[in-house]
């Protein structure tokens, strides 16, 4: 039976199976990140709802897991060596997902580099910029008069929605013909954008053609619909 008792989190957020993948998430596009790909992958793991709404990833315990007090974090009992291993950043947990399987990545170095290229592309543009517009036009920014913070973000996401629709050109995933962690990091998001935050009309979703394919295609996945709604909210 593994040992979780080196990482606090585990005292507030008790694991009933401690040879499991022990997920700390909530069901937001940077957390159903990691449980699409889990889902994907059929690892066995056990979700902990970290209710970010009641901010409990501010907490010492989840901070001791992610002093950076995001989710989702992952705590892997059966990590390299054999030894736990704990991990934050949604990009670096899909990694490791896919290199700890094989699975959801290229064999092949160069396409194994390709694919991490478009995860870090999701990391540092689509997701922060996408949560810009979200914070504008649907949360609290959206009462701000002056609209050049909205307009700026609304533009540079439908730049980042261009450069997808010409990646899709002649191509059903991000890599071509194999589905990987690049898809699964963007999903969530695109999804968001034009649903929870409303943006479809705003970013003009209905003027391009293979996104809102792609998008399709990925939500058809049994896995991504499952994974999307883990870890339930309370
Ligand atoms: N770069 C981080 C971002 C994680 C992130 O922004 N998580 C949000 C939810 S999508 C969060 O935990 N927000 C809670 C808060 O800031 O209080 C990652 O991809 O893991």
């Amino acid at each position: 039976m593994s040992d979780l008792s080196a990482f606090p989190i585990a005292t507030r957020w008790p694991a009933k199976y401690p040879d499991r993948l022990q997920l700390y998430s909530f069901p937001t596009p940077n957390g159903v990140k990691v449980s699409i790909a889990l889902e994907e992958l059929g690892l066995p793991y056990e979700p902990h709802a970290i209710d970010i709404g009641k901010n409990e990833s501010w907490t010492p315990e989840f901070l001791s897991l992610n002093p950076n007090g995001k989710i989702p974090a992952i705590i892997d009992p059966d990590g390299p060596d054999g030894k736990p291993l704990g991990l934050f950043e949604s990009g670096a947990i899909l990694l490791y997902l896919a290199e700890k399987t094989g699975k959801l990545i290229p064999a092949d170095a160069a396409g194994r580099y390709e694919t991490i290229q478009w995860v870090f592309f999701q990391m540092a543009a689509i997701g922060p910029i996408f949560g810009q517009v979200g914070f504008f036009y649907k949360f609290g920014g959206r009462e701000i008069e002056d609209k050049r913070p909205l307009e700026r973000y609304r533009d540079e996401s439908k730049r980042l929605l261009g450069v997808l629709e010409t990646r899709l050109d002649g191509r059903d995933w991000i890599m071509g013909d194999q589905y990987t962690i690049a898809d699964i990091s963007m999903l969530g998001w695109v999804r968001n954008l034009i649903g929870f935050y409303g943006a479809r009309d705003l970013v003009e979703f209905d003027s391009l053609k293979r996104v809102p394919a792609w998008l399709e295609r990925g939500l058809a996945r049994p896995a991504v619909q499952r994974g999307l709604d883990i870890p339930k909210r309370p």
